[in-house]
């Protein structure tokens, strides 16, 4: 089983992440965890927080020249911004931020004990820890791609392409959007937006390639991988909804059109040519790309505050602001891919087993010829 758990608040010292089963023997591409750091920093729309943070991995544990050795691993992402002891508390909550509702819970008069830990700056820790997990399933042939389909209602045309494709054109888009024709759009709204102090959420997909058939279990309700991957997309910061597959048009469509009629060829095997299922049936991967989209609110932080209440005296009050992003649906997306990444890595693991990458490969070879005879 692959785990792993973060700490450290936004302007902490810094954040840190453990991960724990990781296997013996990879190899691990510093390079790419931090671009990928990068990537989940920038998008247009990031507000100032992002010119004064320069994230980068410093692996604390866990590995002995660049590769893992299996013990847990520790990953620690320092914070420029670490003034937490000098910031002045907080006594009008946001609406729809964590502020009102964890102050009430933790019985903290001052939110700043709130929304230190609440801020999407966490997310630094977990793309630290997906994009490890990218490392693994690379060996395997599996890979993880997120892109911005929709941001402020402005939707994307997307067509068919190769994954390299796709990752060519979301490197050179300023909002992570595979249509350059829609982008010019999207900018604009996101200026709009920022001129009338408002924010902008959106949608991104997420396409794995090269999954094998039969990650997760229909066996056991925990054990269902789109269960655990809109488990862990839900829980980034701002996301409101998921959808598996073409799961919201499949609700309001016949039987007879919901489904992927299944195939055969020798060289192929078993495959469909249709991906409404988004790559998942009763809980398991079928051995198509797994596709699935995230849907997230603007964010909470508005330099035109909503009206809210003062903790303190509850006479009415313009909610807290300091400094926000306008949009962050394409540093959401590098967010969505890494942990989409992390819960493949640990389906993985949990299907081929072992100690190290060596006997994971083995076991994965024997699957695989094990699949191909059927
Ligand atoms: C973020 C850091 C934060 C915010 C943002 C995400 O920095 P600060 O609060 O110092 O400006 O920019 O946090 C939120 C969107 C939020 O709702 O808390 C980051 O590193 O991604």
């Amino acid at each position: 089983m692959l785990r792993y758990l973060t700490a450290g608040e936004s302007h902490g010292e810094c954040l840190v992440a453990t991960v724990e089963g990781m296997p013996a023997g990879l190899k691990v591409d510093v390079e790419s965890i931090d671009r990928d750091m990068e990537l989940r920093q920038q998008g247009y729309g990031r507000g100032a927080r992002m010119k004064i943070e320069k994230d980068r991995v410093h692996f604390l544990s866990g590995l002995r020249s660049g590769v893992t050795i299996g013990s847990p691993i520790a990953i620690q992402i320092e914070n420029k911004d670490n003034t937490i002891d000098r910031l002045p508390p907080v006594f009008e909550p946001r609406p729809g931020h964590a502020d009102l509702s964890g102050a009430l819970k933790y019985g903290h008069r001052d939110i700043r004990s709130v929304l230190e830990r609440a801020s999407a700056r966490e997310t630094a820790a977990r793309v630290a820890v997906g994009s490890l997990a990218k490392c693994l399933l690379k060996e395997f042939g599996i890979s993880v791609h997120a892109y911005v389909v929709m941001i402020g209602g402005i939707w994307a045309k997307m067509r068919a392409v190769s994954a390299q494709e796709l990752a060519r054109a979301i490197g050179h888009s300023l909002v992570r959007c595979p249509d350059r024709a829609v982008e010019k759009k999207i900018i604009s709204a996101i200026d709009k937006a920022k001129a009338q102090g408002n924010t902008l959420g959106g949608a991104f997909e997420i396409r794995v390639t090269g999954a094998p058939v039969g990650l997760g279990s229909f066996v056991q309700w925990d054990r269902k991988l789109d269960g655990r991957l809109a488990r862990a997309l839900m829980s980034v910061q701002t996301v409101k909804a998921v959808e598996m597959g073409l799961g919201i048009r499949s609700s309001q469509s016949l039987g007879s059109e919901s489904h992927d009629e299944i195939f055969w060829t020798k060289s192929r095997g078993f495959y469909r040519k249709t991906e409404s299922a988004g790559g998942i049936e009763g809980g398991m991967s079928n051995g198509e790309d797994i596709v699935m989209r995230a849907y997230l609110k603007p964010i909470a932080t508005l330099k035109r505050p909503l009206r809210s209440v003062d903790v303190r005296t509850k006479k009415p009050v313009k909610a807290t602001y300091q400094r926000s992003d306008v949009c962050t649906v394409p540093a959401a997306s590098v967010i969505g891919e890494a942990v989409v990444a992390f819960e493949m890595a640990d389906a993985l693991c949990e299907k081929i087993g072992g100690d190290s990458i060596h006997e994971m490969m083995r076991n994965y070879k024997g699957y695989l010829k094990q699949v191909h005879e059927f």
